[in-house]
């Protein structure tokens, strides 16, 4: 009996230690890394247990997440591997400010080959939720399959689905397949997180209240906007509102925010709070991961969780 269950790629991270282009860095640490990992990480340091389906090749990378998804407590029971794909990894920048620099090294890996074949039903069904964002179906078409048809299958059976889509348009072949994909991905879902920029990108629509609409006029329940340090705006069919942001004392590292806010949505909403509570943690949890520069190093226990929204209070 899982939690939560989501499907995606986890990589081995390396993250500069010093600020300049990445060529000229000459010192990186490593992480985990992946944002439906990172969402995993987080729900399972917040007591909830979360499963995660992928494929890592037989090489050091896929030995280290198999080891690092273990020491944070994810199921690892759907995790495939395989001697004929690699498993992916990345590179990140170190900035003063803004997003830093990312480049991929995952073209072909081990997890872009999940397909329907990987799909055990058993498992899926034994999961409350189903997360997932928009990078796993940019990654090959038997993903983008893979995602569509989990999503069918946990819709037809009454679990609930969030919805991140975490636009990568290095991933994509172009802009319009990226938002035509995601947005018909996206009538499948009852919780959809775009960012604001996401959205606009995704709609045309400028304005929360219009992008919302358009979401919730292909059946999605709730649409929460991340607006950034303003905080984040919320719409259902009977309510609407923003919740505002944390303060954040210094941003260390923007990536992981958005996995860091899906985090506590989806364990809020799985609590049994109400939205505009969700989004709160979901707020608290994003300000956290921004002041820290791993995607998952911010991501809080139950306590720290409390302790830094009680201060905020
Ligand atoms: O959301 C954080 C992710 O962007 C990072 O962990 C790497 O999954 C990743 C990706 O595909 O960009």
């Amino acid at each position: 009996q899982l939690d939560v269950v989501t499907f995606g790629e986890p990589m081995a991270m390396f993250y500069a230690n010093e600020t300049g282009p990445l060529h000229e860095v000459t010192s990186f640490s490593k992480a985990l890394a992946g944002a439906e990992t990172n969402v995993a990480t987080g729900l399972s340091r917040l007591g909830l247990s979360a499963g995660l389906v992928t494929r890592l090749g037989q090489d050091t990378f896929g030995r280290y997440i198999e080891q690092a998804l273990q020491k944070e407590n994810i199921d690892t029971k759907s995790v495939y591997f395989t001697s004929e794909a690699s498993t992916g990894m990345l590179l990140k920048s170190k900035v003063e400010e803004g997003d830093p620099e990312v480049e991929y090294f995952r073209k072909n890996s081990a997890a872009s080959q999940l397909g329907l074949e990987h799909f055990d039903e058993d498992y899926f069904a034994s999961a409350r939720h189903l997360h997932l964002t928009g990078i796993s179906p940019a990654l090959s078409e038997s993903c983008r399959e893979f995602a569509l048809h989990a999503m069918k299958f946990m819709k037809d059976k009454g679990k609930t689905i969030s919805f991140d889509p975490n636009l990568r348009p290095k991933l994509w072949p172009d802009t319009q397949t990226m938002a035509n994909t995601l947005n018909e991905l996206s009538a499948y879902c009852d919780w959809f997180l775009p960012g604001i920029g996401e959205g606009k990108i995704l709609t045309g629509f400028t304005k929360p209240e219009d992008i919302a609409a358009f979401y919730m006029e292909r059946g999605v329940k709730a649409v929460v906007i991340k607006m950034g340090a303003e905080g984040a705006y919320y719409k259902t069919a009977d309510e609407e509102g923003m919740v505002k942001g944390f303060k954040v004392v210094q941003v260390v590292d923007t990536v992981g925010a958005g996995d860091g806010f899906a985090v506590g949505v989806v364990s809020g909403l799985l609590d049994g709070l109400s939205l505009a509570e969700a989004v709160r943690r979901g707020n608290a949890i994003g300000a956290l991961a921004v002041m820290s520069p791993g995607d998952s190093d911010g991501l809080p226990s139950r306590e720290q969780l409390t302790a830094f929204m009680d201060q905020d209070a």
